[in-house]
């Protein structure tokens, strides 16, 4: 019978009964799982460590359940679907200080879980493990994985996290099960797999890598190459305000100033052959992009703090510095300026006297006054995200 259902069971806090969870999320796998439970049963017993298999099911209807009851595990119902969600609720099942997880469906040696257990005992709180190694099995892995999808994804983990991982996507993992309880993990998909080094790393977890066999997979595969990859990259850029605001927003703003300058010493623009270029146009953009984007980047960060992102330099430089009141009066004054400016400009074009130099003027005065009306409303969105003190 499977037991447990979906309002049971409150994040799990007491001491663990049991040394070793192995956690299988499973969806007509009835091919496999069997198989895999008989030998993670098996590992078990022979280690001589106190544990259980638990396999979240997610009414499959090719009677797997049944395939992996027989075989000795525990087995939990799922009505909503989605990779993430079952490993999510075998852990909150799970009474085991150590947390394995892994795929059902013969890719992964359930026989032999030392590599995993071994790290978690001396210290490791995450242990990954690598599939790209001698130890995989000719064919096991789709092409566009093994060379796109799989370096693409740990790459810009590496680069977003610092996580020393070769093989991001990999589903055979160890965890301690406290180090898991502050990982605040949330992730419904595929992209679980990302969440779980993200926040490793965001948390300071000790991680390490380990080689692991990989075999070709029985039954039916249940990723979608595109749909799931795509999760992926959504998750991973929309966790990294950092790489995806602050860093190109700070960029944008250096380029502004730079071209603002040039344009300072180059009166009349720069001789390009055929044309003059007219650095302040590209300055103008550049600038008003970049302010938006910085705080775009602030609103993000701002709104991590509620999900429980700590404080970084950025948060709290703009919550030292800036804030909502300075930033009004910063906008108030560019406002001013550009309004200033634009007088002097239009007294000009009475005067016939428009030339570069005044176009200039009058580009600088339109970039100050949709700066002054970005801040103004950016700042806005920041305070009502984060109202200050
Ligand atoms: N409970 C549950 N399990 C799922 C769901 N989707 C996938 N799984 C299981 O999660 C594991 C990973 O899915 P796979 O289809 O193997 O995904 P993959 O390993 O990335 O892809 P392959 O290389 O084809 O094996 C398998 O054991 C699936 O049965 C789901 O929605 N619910
Ligand atoms: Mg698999």
């Amino acid at each position: 019978m499977a037991i447990g259902s979906e309002a049971a069971g409150e994040r799990r806090t007491a001491a663990p009964e049991l040394d070793v969870s192995v956690v299988m999320p499973c969806l007509n796998e009835a091919e496999a799982v069997g198989a895999c439970v008989q030998r993670a049963v098996a590992w078990l017993k022979d280690s001589g460590l106190k544990g259980e298999v638990i396999v979240v099911d997610n009414g499959s209807t090719d009677g797997s359940a049944q395939e992996a009851e027989r075989a000795g595990a525990r087995v939990v119902a799922l009505a909503d679907k989605g990779y993430g969600r079952a490993l999510l609720r075998g852990f909150r099942e799970a009474r085991g200080k150590y947390l394995v997880m892994g795929d059902c469906d013969g890719t992964y040696e359930f026989g032999d879980l030392d590599p995993l257990i071994r790290p978690l005992m001396n210290g490791y709180d995450l242990v990954m493990g690598n599939r790209l190694s001698k130890l995989l099995a000719p064919g096991a892995m789709p092409w566009a994985h093994r060379f796109i999808g799989t370096p693409i994804i740990s790459f810009l983990l590496r680069v977003f996290t610092g996580a020393k991982v070769t093989d991001s996507q990999c589903g055979i993992r160890g965890i301690r099960r406290e180090s898991l309880e502050r990982l605040n993990l949330r992730a419904p998909g595929m992209e679980f797999a990302s969440e779980m080094i993200l926040k490793a790393m965001r948390n300071n977890l000790r991680l390490t890598e380990v080689d692991v066999p990989y075999y070709a997979r029985t039954g039916e595969s249940k990723l979608s190459t595109f749909r799931d990859g795509w999760r992926h990259l959504k998750f991973l850029l929309i966790s990294s305000p950092s790489y995806v605001f602050i860093g190109p927003g700070a960029v944008l703003v250096a380029l502004g100033l730079v071209s603002l300058a040039i344009r300072l010493f180059t009166a009349g623009g720069i001789d390009l052959g055929a044309v003059d270029w007219e650095p302040v146009y590209a300055a103008a953009i550049f600038l008003a992009v970049g302010v938006n984007t910085l705080m775009l980047g602030v609103c993000s960060k701002l709104l991590g703090l509620r999900e429980g992102t700590s404080e970084d330099s950025v948060v709290r430089f703009y919550r030292k510095h800036l804030g909502l009141g300075r930033l009004l009066l910063a906008a108030f004054g560019m406002a001013a300026l550009g309004v200033g400016l634009d007088v002097w400009v239009f007294v000009q074009w009475l005067r016939d006297a428009v030339d570069s130099d005044v176009r200039s003027v009058a580009t600088v005065s339109a970039s100050l006054l949709v700066i002054a009306a970005n801040l103004t409303f950016a700042s806005l969105a920041a305070a009502m995200i984060d109202p200050e003190e």
